[in-house]
């Protein structure tokens, strides 16, 4: 075959074969057949020299233009081939708007969360506001300032969680009542929700970690009786307004007198149960009148203050008020006891 018919023969074989080409690889093979160092193209080149020289420059011209045929050829098809990749991909994107939507899932309240807001709306309600303060406390103000004397059982190691021999976690919330009479003139109306500490191992029952939520008045003339109102209405919104009250006389060192609360039980209401432990009644607070020494600590003048304090597990509320038996669940966060609130 001479060179011109090589070079028809070439042409008509490339156009076919760039013409039925289907994807990128394909293609890169077929340039490099025909347009690479050892190509067909390079092929033609390398006999020019068999070529008669008359006729070599028509030959070498035509040899050109046939190259720049290829080229063409491939970036036609190279561009075609990108067009149809990106067709593809944009379809594989399409967004049918008919589909259902996926819901993104919300987040839960926390049960303890659940009680505190209703409880501090409550207080709110009631004139009161809400103090917090630090969790590491000193035996001061954890102790000594609310008349716990120093061999008082509550002190022992066995009970607090020390930091070191001056620094503990706070076993209640009191400390923060001790700093906001320190602050603050009366009347002072609060109430101290937080995070409190005690050297118990966990269980069903026990946790190192749990809550409390304690409230104190202080005025001129505040009496027992404005104590019992104001539980009354506590407990009234919060365990229900056919519930029984009683107050049972007992002993705190930061209060005299003190009182235990105790409702009617909320499962069998007075009938005896398991929750109640047969007896009809649940114990769901401590209070009683701020005993003059720890007003006195305080920089308050017990001949013409007066108040009363209250103090009640956060986590036994929220137990009691959703039939939980085991405090533990309010700790682990699991997804499957908090997607129910
Ligand atoms: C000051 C003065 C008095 C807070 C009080 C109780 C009674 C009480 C316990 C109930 C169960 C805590 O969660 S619990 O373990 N609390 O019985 N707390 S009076 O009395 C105070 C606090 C601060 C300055």
């Amino acid at each position: 075959m001479d060179i011109k018919e090589q070079l028809e023969t070439i042409e008509s074989e490339a156009r076919k074969l760039f013409d039925s080409v289907k994807d990128r690889e394909a293609l890169e093979k077929l340039r490099v057949k025909y347009l690479g160092k050892k190509g067909k193209i390079a092929d033609i080149f390398s006999q020019m020299g068999k070529v008669d020289s008359d006729e070599r420059p028509v030959i070498g011209r035509k040899t050109n233009e046939l190259k720049n045929l290829i080229a063409e050829l491939h970036q036609e098809k190279k561009s075609e081939l990108e067009e149809l990749l990106k067709a593809r991909k944009m379809k594989r994107e399409e967004i049918d708007i008919t589909l259902p939507g996926i819901k993104p899932e919300m987040g839960y309240t926390h049960p303890l969360s659940v009680i505190i807001n209703e409880v501090k709306q409550l207080f709110i309600g009631l004139g009161f506001s809400i103090a917090e303060g630090p969790e590491i406390e000193s035996e001061y103000y954890n102790f000594e300032a609310l008349n716990i004397p120093e061999h008082h059982p509550a002190r022992d190691l066995q009970d607090t969680l020390y930091i070191d021999d001056q620094f503990l976690l706070r076993t209640h919330t009191s400390p923060v009542q001790i700093r906001t009479m320190e602050d603050k003139n009366p009347p002072i109306r609060i109430i101290a929700p937080g995070r409190v500490y005690r050297s118990d191992e966990l269980d069903a029952s026990h946790s190192p970690v749990f809550h409390q939520i304690e409230g104190l008045v202080v005025d001129k003339d505040i009496s027992f009786s404005d104590l019992k109102g104001t539980i009354q209405v506590f407990v009234e919104e919060m365990y229900g307004a056919d519930r029984e009250i009683r107050f049972r006389p007992s002993y705190f060192p930061f209060t005299e007198p003190s009182a235990e609360v105790d409702v009617s039980c909320i499962v069998c209401e007075g009938k005896g149960c398991s929750l109640c432990s047969g007896t009809g009644w649940l114990e769901v607070m401590g209070s009683g009148m701020v005993h003059p020494n720890v007003l006195e600590m305080s920089g308050l003048d017990s001949r013409v203050y007066s108040g009363f304090a209250f103090g009640m597990g956060w986590d036994r509320i929220a137990m009691l008020k959703y039939g939980i038996d085991d405090i533990r669940v309010l700790f682990e966060n699991d997804l499957r006891f908090l997607r129910q609130f």
